[in-house]
């Protein structure tokens, strides 16, 4: 007995050692916890998730060809690198990627454990495939798209079903039939139709329109079924058109919904401006704004209950090159704009993403990444000013042109210490930082020690 508390002791000890050694004061408060070698199966697209069923998040790297934007291959692995499982076949030729890909991590079959699931292509048959340019609907196509179950802990495929042959576009899991959990789905093709789908693969509405990049979901009516927010258009969660704006031949770029401290809701869209408008289509406000290519809500000031962070990407109108430059603004949840940082030249495709990384609280952060040339991403806190630089790491044996592609951003709480962890990723490296502050907690007062003596 007596030895063993001295094992304890001596273990303690060690332990408080090496956390003084690591609670350096000075050191930056964003620590790289892992650079992962990518090998052949690095990706533009990451999913994460718990896929072994530890509770813990895993990352699925999705490659695809780029131009037709078929899945090629998807590989599982740890935060630390080491792969799960692999289906499909990697290539360094399949990391880049023009769009979104429709892969999700989800426990579809509600049997606890997660699959990923992805969209296996129909057949295009006319017009003819050039090789090259982004291939995104057909004429003619042949079979159906797949919707193809994965096994989350294995990657062996559990099951698949049929979809409509264009819908091979990104894809939502959302609950369309009020059973109380998110498990149909809105299926779409690039740009000009959407369905939704019910669990067991029965069509359940079908909506021609302007689809956009990725449609929002929310219950904005509170009878337990998620409405569909394209941009241009709020859908009923049986595909019923509650209202619809002439879109021309745009499509919104960026969708968000919210609902403000008086319960009302807000939904959001970015195209040429940005619009904020009600669940009825009347507009609460807007701004015209050269190309609003990104809008997220979260609590980034503690000043107001919400605030919006929105990227114009073009303000001069089609300059995408090394000289063009984007800005980021803020706003309010009534329209009015807090603060706004044009981005240096070649910073015109940033995109945001909220994170958690200051702290278990609000205030929280926004992920800014696509700086280009090769440039750190960066967190911005809700005064305007930059709070991290986060620069892309890779193993060494990547050289210099590697170094200066394309990654992109995601934020997910994966170190389990309740603060998002920032993944960065492209088709030749990925890396994670954590905030390594302590995470602020309050007082414990009027705390009491009985051992039971
Ligand atoms: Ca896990
Ligand atoms: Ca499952
Ligand atoms: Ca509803
Ligand atoms: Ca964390």
């Amino acid at each position: 007995m007596g030895k063993i508390m001295v094992i304890a002791v001596l273990m303690a000890l060690g332990t408080n050692q090496a956390l003084a050694q690591e609670a350096d004061p000075v050191a930056p408060g964003a620590r790289l916890l892992r650079t992962i070698d990518v090998k052949n199966f690095g990706a533009e697209t990451l999913r994460i998730g718990d896929l072994d069923g530890d509770g813990g998040p895993e990352l699925l790297f999705i490659q695809s060809i780029f131009g037709t934007r078929e899945i090629t291959c998807l590989t599982a692995t740890t935060i630390h690198g080491d792969v799960l499982w692999q289906s499909g076949t990697p290539s360094l030729d399949n990391g880049r990627i023009y769009s979104d890909l429709p892969v999700q991590i989800y426990d579809w079959d509600h049997d606890g454990w997660n699959e990923a699931l992805y969209v296996r292509q129909a057949k295009y048959v006319e017009p003819p495939y050039d090789g090259t340019s982004p291939r995104e609907r057909a004429t003619r196509y042949e079979g159906e798209a797949q919707m193809v179950v994965l096994c989350g802990r294995t990657g062996k495929e559990k099951g698949a079903f049929s979809l409509p042959a264009p819908a091979d576009d990104s894809f939502l899991i959302a609950d369309l039939n009020g059973r109380g959990r998110r498990e149909d789905l809105i299926v779409k093709d690039r740009y000009w139709n959407m369905w939704g789908v019910a669990h067991d693969g029965g069509m359940l509405w079908h909506y021609e329109g302007s689809v956009g990049h990725y449609p929002a979901i929310a219950d904005v009516d509170d009878d337990g079924k998620d409405e569909v927010f394209t941009g241009f258009a709020l859908l009923d969660h049986d595909g019923t058109v509650l209202f619809q704006k002439d879109a021309g031949n745009a499509h919104a770029d960026a969708t968000w919904i919210l609902r403000a401290p008086d319960r009302t809701w807000r939904l959001l869209f970015g195209n040429g401006g940005i619009h904020c408008v009600a669940p009825d289509g009347s507009e609460y406000w807007s701004h015209p704004l050269g190309e609003a290519q990104h809008v997220v809500a979260g609590r980034f000031r503690t000043d107001s209950p919400a605030q919006l962070a929105v990227v114009d990407r073009t303000p001069v109108p089609h300059h995408r090159d090394e000289h063009a430059w984007g800005i980021l603004y803020m706003y309010d949840l009534d329209g009015k704009e807090l603060w706004n940082s044009k981005q240096p030249p070649g910073a015109w495709a940033i995109a945001t993403t909220p994170v958690n990384w200051f702290g278990t609280e609000p205030p929280s952060g926004i992920l800014v990444y696509g700086m280009g040339n090769g440039r750190p991403a960066v967190i911005w806190n809700g005064a305007g000013n930059v709070a991290e630089t986060l620069p892309m790491t890779f193993t060494a044996d990547r050289n210099d042109r590697d170094q200066q592609l394309d990654f992109y951003g995601l934020a997910a709480d994966v170190w389990g210490d309740s603060r998002d962890e920032v993944v960065l990723f492209g088709s030749r490296g990925a890396c994670i930082y954590t905030n390594a502050r302590a995470a602020e907690i309050p007082t414990l007062y009027n705390e009491n020690l009985y051992p039971g003596m």
